[in-house]
């Protein structure tokens, strides 16, 4: 795995804290509501949240997307915040497709609260799996270089001509080259969820993110 992609999936889950950093800083908002009490508690036995965590991210939720449920666009236009410098739209519709676990093209606030109870406070082995399941764009169990491409090319649409200047157009492929040599263990042109575990926790980089990670939560 390239330090690009350990990159990558530090960047993904540093946005994420951000959301839950603010979570404790808000604590103490006498506005927050309980929209949704029962839901919220049995939310609070499913995930890894608190409860007070749960209510703020249901207000920000609610605030973005009164209805509900946040559609593909809605998710665009937010994930675009992040990312001023690139087109981040390809990426924030992958990222959507992992999210929506029941693929009825909208984000619940269960599903949002579930990927990110994962992400942000799953074992290294939930992270992993969740990383893997993001990639694996058709979800049927193997990563392809067909997928990995795309995976690339969104990346590098997402960060945008100033921070890769030089690239030009063989770099992605380069990337997934390097990608599958690392993953692939039996040359068979797909990525099972056995090899990408195996690779990833043989893998320097990848192993020193995850631990950041537990060590900043
Ligand atoms: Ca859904
Ligand atoms: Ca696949
Ligand atoms: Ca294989």
């Amino acid at each position: 795995i390239s330090d690009k992609i350990a990159f990558f999936i530090t960047l993904s889950l540093k946005q994420m804290r951000n959301v839950t950093l603010k979570s404790t800083e808000d604590e103490f908002e006498i506005s927050f509501v309980c929209h949704r009490p029962d839901d919220l508690e049995i939310l609070q036995e499913e995930t890894e949240f608190s409860k007070k965590e749960l209510q703020f991210l249901y207000r920000a939720f609610k605030n973005e997307c009164p209805s509900g449920v946040v559609t593909e666009d809605v998710f665009k236009i937010i994930y675009s915040q992040f990312f001023p410098q690139g087109d981040s739209r390809t990426y924030a519709h992958y990222l959507f497709e992992a999210f929506d676990t029941n693929r009825n093209g909208c984000l619940s606030f269960k599903e949002f609260v579930a990927g990110l109870s994962l992400i942000l406070r799953g074992s290294i082995y939930d992270r992993l799996n969740w990383v893997f399941n993001f990639y694996d764009l058709d979800k049927d169990g193997f990563i392809t270089r067909e997928e990995m491409m795309k995976i690339m090319k969104s990346i590098y649409d997402l960060m945008g001509k100033y921070v890769y200047p030089s690239m030009h157009d063989d770099t992605p492929r380069e990337h997934v080259e390097k990608f599958f040599q690392k993953m692939d263990r039996n040359l068979d042109g797909g990525i099972t969820i056995e090899e990408f575990m195996e690779s990833c926790q043989k893998d320097a980089n990848i192993m020193r993110s995850m631990r950041l990670f537990d060590s900043v939560f």
